[in-house]
């Protein structure tokens, strides 16, 4: 049985002082660091974005930041602009343990389409090849924690229960961006989906 830990965007930008700061992000880094040893196999996750995603409010004239668009997928929430790959903003926050890792998952490079999953885009379709790698590398069993809890956080956990792998979000080491309810329907739909809450 291998355990994976999965370090979800603990980065610049989630932080206090960041781009698109979640309340209180810095604090997952000491939590996430102490448990590093425990697990199999660790993979930290980076939201790398080019400067023109579609994501960005700023690429939809007259956009507000926080508003939501139809995309060819479904529903997207239009972000300030943050995580730019190459700047200091996409970068893992400095107290951040990176030796551990084996493996630096990047996601949501392409400008057309985000991806909040670690496992797939928000088409729920394109792959990013995390299910065949933790696959290969033995792993029944995820653990989940950091940035943001609603939203890459809950997707990627939603995302390994259906790709057959045990999940459960560590909630003391994650935390929430909470745009009009988003915490408490992650929440419900994280437990509807079968993940542990712990
Ligand atoms: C995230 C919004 C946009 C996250 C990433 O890491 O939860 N949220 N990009
Ligand atoms: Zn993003």
């Amino acid at each position: 049985m291998g355990k994976a830990l999965l370090v979800i965007d603990v980065q610049n930008d989630f932080c206090p002082g960041g781009a698109l700061a979640v309340a209180e992000g810095d604090q997952v880094v000491g939590p996430i660091n102490a448990i590093m040893a425990d697990f199999d196999v660790v993979v930290l996750t980076q939201d790398w974005h080019p400067a023109d995603h579609r994501s960005f409010a700023s690429q939809h004239p007259g956009a507000a930041p926080f508003s939501t668009t139809q995309m060819p997928y479904g529903t997207q929430v239009l972000w300030p602009d943050h995580c730019v790959q190459g700047t200091s903003g996409a970068a893992f926050h400095p107290a951040l343990e990176r030796d551990p890792a084996q493996l630096v998952l990047r996601k949501g490079f392409r400008a057309a389409i985000d991806s909040y999953s670690a496992f797939f885009e928000n088409d729920k379709a394109t792959r990013t090849g995390l299910a065949g790698y933790l696959r290969d590398r033995g792993v029944t069993d995820v653990t989940l924690a950091g940035l943001a809890t609603d939203f890459c956080v809950a997707w990627s956990a939603m995302d390994a229960v259906k790709e057959g792998f045990r999940a459960t979000v560590l909630m003391g080491a994650s935390r929430a961006i909470d745009l009009d309810g988003s915490l408490d329907k992650a929440i419900a739909d994280m437990k509807a989906a079968g993940v542990v809450l712990a």
